[in-house]
């Protein structure tokens, strides 16, 4: 096997292929040796092939903060992930999951910017951003075979983004985040529970984990951005024609039916 020097371009390009054909493909580093930092510059090349056919980037999400999803996947870092407005799916929506390759659904807590963050920040500072708070989901769809990857390969996939979708947003004051039940319901049954607990201890320290990873890429996460705190349980399997309901107690829930 021949070990290539990374192509930036190319490699997003064999990505972004691969989602929009909804393919699989190889893990990168099985013919790329490809570091953190390289990782992430293919992931932003991949966001900018995506803002250059029309989307703009709307926020966030944190993927590994919790243990059952570094067990889940074997990996042992807190990484993001961009979501662009293409990947919003709106609330009691419906999700085609035609175009994707093998997707998960996993139960997060969501939160909207009020105030710019980028940095070192205590998550006293990061509640002080937040606008509003929601229960949410997003569903994953690793470009790669058996959902199967190293570090290096889950960023420049986009932390396996797909879509995501939020219940309304609620005023985070009087929300308590730090034990917060959150269950997917799949036609009714219950599929995943867990807790916001499980997001590094609370929420709020992803968001504050995001903005340290925002500032160590001299950016900045902007007013509007939504920032997904990263799953409370392992991912499951997004059956097709299917209703979902994904709650969070005192939160409400978040809805949307699959072809
Ligand atoms: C990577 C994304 C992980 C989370 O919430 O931990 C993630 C994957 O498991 O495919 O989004």
């Amino acid at each position: 096997m021949t070990m290539n020097q990374p192509n930036i371009a190319a490699l997003a390009e064999t990505l972004d292929d691969a989602t929009r054909s909804a393919r699989t493909t190889a893990r990168l580093t099985d013919t790329t040796p490809l570091d953190i930092p390289t990782a992430y510059a293919v992931q932003r090349a991949g966001i900018d092939r995506r803002r250059a056919r029309g989307e703009s980037l709307i926020g966030v999400k944190m993927g590994f903060t919790s243990r059952a999803k570094m067990a889940q996947m074997g990996v042992d870092d807190v990484i993001w992930g961009l979501l662009t407005d293409a990947m919003l799916v709106e609330d009691g929506g419906v999700l085609d999951t035609g175009g994707l390759i093998h997707p998960r659904i996993e139960p997060e807590i969501a939160f909207l910017l009020g105030r710019p963050l980028s940095g070192r920040i205590s998550p006293a500072e990061a509640a002080r951003a937040v606008a509003g708070v929601a229960v949410a989901y997003e569903v994953l769809d690793s470009r790669y075979e058996d959902f199967r990857f190293t570090l290096p390969d889950v960023i420049a996939d986009n932390a396996s983004a797909a879509h995501f979708g939020n219940a309304p947003w609620h005023d985070p004051d009087g929300v308590h985040l730090g034990n917060l039940g959150l269950t997917v319901e799949v036609d009714g049954r219950p599929v995943a529970t867990g807790s916001s607990a499980a997001v590094l201890g609370h929420p709020l320290r992803s968001l504050t984990a995001a903005a340290r990873l925002a500032g160590d890429a001299g950016v900045v996460l902007e007013p509007g951005f939504v920032v997904l705190a990263g799953a409370a349980t392992a991912a499951v399997p997004l059956p097709a024609n299917a209703h979902l309901r994904i709650a969070g107690a005192g939160l409400g829930a978040a809805e949307v039916t699959t072809r």
